[in-house]
């Protein structure tokens, strides 16, 4: 599914702005018809935005259920005869929506896009109503899973990952046209030849055209520039461009491929899709990028901050990766969800490397039931995370790479994070979808992120994983505060893991931090201790060739639900929720860029 663009033939209007909305925790609102009119009783929501914060009452803030949301919005009277689509970047956890009294589409999943091609609905020039009905639940077979209970004051939502349950419409809405025949798909695969200097890269394309009208296609790339370097004929085919400058860490040059449907000498369509030359390859234990040794630093992160909740933001976008840029970052990982479509076209143009996953988190009862007081449970089991769950789970994989599969800054897909990974049933429910995932991408590497509880030795997934990916945590939920020990520990079990002749990446170490918290003694909590603990695991790393990666947990402190081990939210991050530097974060900038002088004496940019 291509985005809403903006080009010769084709144009959107954001509905981004404050829309109408009401909460509906007992799911009234469907049998009495709130799409068919004005939405009653409604307060003001804006969009994009998770619901949660905004207002200072808890019913909100922990809501289960339905939340109504509409707006009006005029269809461009300049629209007549052209194609007009609804679109949804994201709406979390499932929706439905209505325009006018009509259902046009229903979608499960918080983090991938959905629209209806609503030209049959809407006359150009006309306001229409917009309804959506956003469904925040948790349960069994949806992605992430989670159980809701009957407690005393309602229904309460539970679940097993470590992040707040942030809902509502976190992504920009459009209206948008095309002509009625149009580029419905653009699939692009790079490689080069040579070495630099005489360079050629090749340009694989495939555009699918939809509609009625010709389907005569014309491509032309065209570099940084905007000049011309390569042209093509037909819906597939090869560009060859000389003197390919490369895509490459710390380099986000882009090319531009335009695709264009054409009838004769008229333009009918014309996409833009921009296009990095750069190859991926994982040989023994190296993670090659254009063919050269990559070694990954940097963060998990998450879409997370104060009021917004998860809601796309274009100035903390931005902000965020000059801290990248700062600490001497070049990748993270998207965790633990697909992020906004405006981060991976960022990450593109600034060269930042990702690693992009699944909303599949928390499916390892081990790991959060006994903390969340839940009876112990199969994590895989007909009543619990079952087929039906992996249909979701392989469909949430299909959107994930139809939606991102053209991002040079994509080298790695994970297709979940912790599950229970030590379990014949777990290797049942998983070896499908790491085969749908490798089918549906031949490019790029795919894995998935091995959780403490599966060490070296008990893992049946890691022999599907291309790569593997450790979150581990010694030091600080296990030998806690004994960073010797933990030293031990640590080396030990990554050594087992590096007999597998296999990249290895430590997606995930760190320890909670409350910022301003200082100890002589390098305490837990304490900002000594997050550098002491960062120390001693870049010890472990650096003894070790296989490890090709190091990914801090967390780029920034982020919310969670209420646990009494949380101290409003999980503190791990480098950054403070409002991204002031830890300690930590002088350490980190200091190991991966090589300064130690302080930045704000002057700038520091090249
Ligand atoms: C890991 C999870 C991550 C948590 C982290 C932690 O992957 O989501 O936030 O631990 O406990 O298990 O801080």
């Amino acid at each position: 599914m291509l985005r809403p663009q903006d080009t010769a033939t084709r144009e959107r209007r954001s509905l981004t702005g404050i829309w109408d909305f009401r909460l509906d925790g007992t799911g009234a609102g469907h049998d009495a018809r709130w799409f068919a009119g004005p939405l009653a009783d409604a307060r003001p929501m804006p969009v994009p935005a998770s619901f949660n914060d905004i207002v200072p009452d808890v019913e909100v803030k922990n809501h289960v259920g339905d939340a109504w949301y509409q707006t009006s919005a005029r269809v461009p009277r300049g629209w007549a005869g052209e194609r007009i689509v609804l679109r949804f970047d994201s709406a979390t956890h499932r929706a439905v929506v209505w325009i006018n009294d009509t259902e046009v589409m229903r979608h499960e999943g918080g983090y991938t896009p959905f629209e209806a091609d609503v030209t049959d609905l809407v006359t150009p020039g006309d306001e229409v109503r917009i309804t959506a009905v956003v469904n925040n639940e948790l349960n069994f077979q949806s992605l992430p899973p989670g159980v809701v209970q009957e407690g005393p004051r309602g229904r309460k939502q539970t679940y097993f990952h470590d992040f707040f349950n942030y809902a509502g419409i976190h992504r920009p809405v459009y209206l948008y046209a095309t002509p009625t025949t149009y580029v419905s798909d653009i699939t692009v695969v790079t490689d080069f030849d040579g070495a630099a200097g005489a360079r050629t890269g090749k340009v694989s394309y495939d555009v699918v055209v939809s509609g009625d009208g010709s389907q005569d296609v014309r491509v032309l790339l065209r570099d940084a520039d905007g000049e011309v370097v390569a042209t093509g004929d037909g819906a597939s085919g090869e560009l060859t461009v000389q003197d390919a400058h490369l895509w490459a860490p710390g380099d986000g040059y882009l090319y531009e491929l335009e695709a264009q449907v054409v009838d004769g000498d008229a333009l009918v369509d014309s996409y833009l899709q921009t296009v990095g030359i750069r190859t991926v390859e994982v040989r023994g234990t190296q993670f090659l990028i254009n063919g050269e040794p990559f070694y990954f630093t940097g963060f998990g992160k998450h879409e997370d901050q104060a009021v917004r909740g998860k809601a796309h933001d274009d100035a903390m976008l931005v902000h965020d990766f000059e801290l990248l840029d700062w600490i001497g970052a070049n990748s993270f990982r998207t965790s633990h969800y697909p992020y906004a479509d405006e981060v991976y076209d960022y990450a593109d143009r600034q060269g930042i490397v990702v690693i992009d996953e699944t909303s599949a988190v928390g499916q390892n009862m081990g790991v959060m039931s006994g903390m969340m007081g839940m009876p112990a449970m199969e994590t895989f089991s007909p009543e619990t995370i079952n087929d039906d769950s992996r249909e979701v789970h392989a469909q949430a994989i299909r959107e994930l790479i139809a939606r991102d599969k053209n991002h040079p800054s994509i080298v790695l897909w994970s297709i979940a994070n912790e599950p229970e990974s030590a379990s014949d049933a777990s290797r049942e429910y998983f070896e499908p979808l790491f085969a749908l995932a490798k089918e549906l991408d031949t490019t790029r590497p795919v894995g998935f992120v091995n959780v403490m509880l599966s060490p070296f030795g008990t893992c049946k997934l890691a022999e599907f994983s291309d790569v593997i990916m450790l979150n581990r945590y010694y030091g600080w939920y296990v030998d806690t505060g004994d960073l010797e020990v933990a030293e031990e520990h640590w080396r030990a079990e990554l050594q087992g893991w590096a007999s597998l002749d296999k990249p290895i990446i430590i997606t995930e170490y760190g320890a909670d931090t409350v910022a301003g918290l200082h100890s002589t003694t390098a305490d837990p909590w304490t900002e000594e201790f997050q550098s002491a603990y960062l120390d001693m695991n870049h010890r472990v790393f650096d003894s070790i060739d296989a490890v090709v990666g190091e990914q801090v947990w967390n780029f920034a402190d982020f919310q969670t639900s209420q646990m009494v081990f949380r101290v409003d939210g999980n503190k791990k991050g480098a950054f403070t929720r409002d991204r002031r530097p830890k300690a930590a974060a002088h350490l980190l900038r200091k190991r991966w860029t090589g300064k130690s002088d302080p930045s704000w004496a002057g700038s520091d940019r090249d």
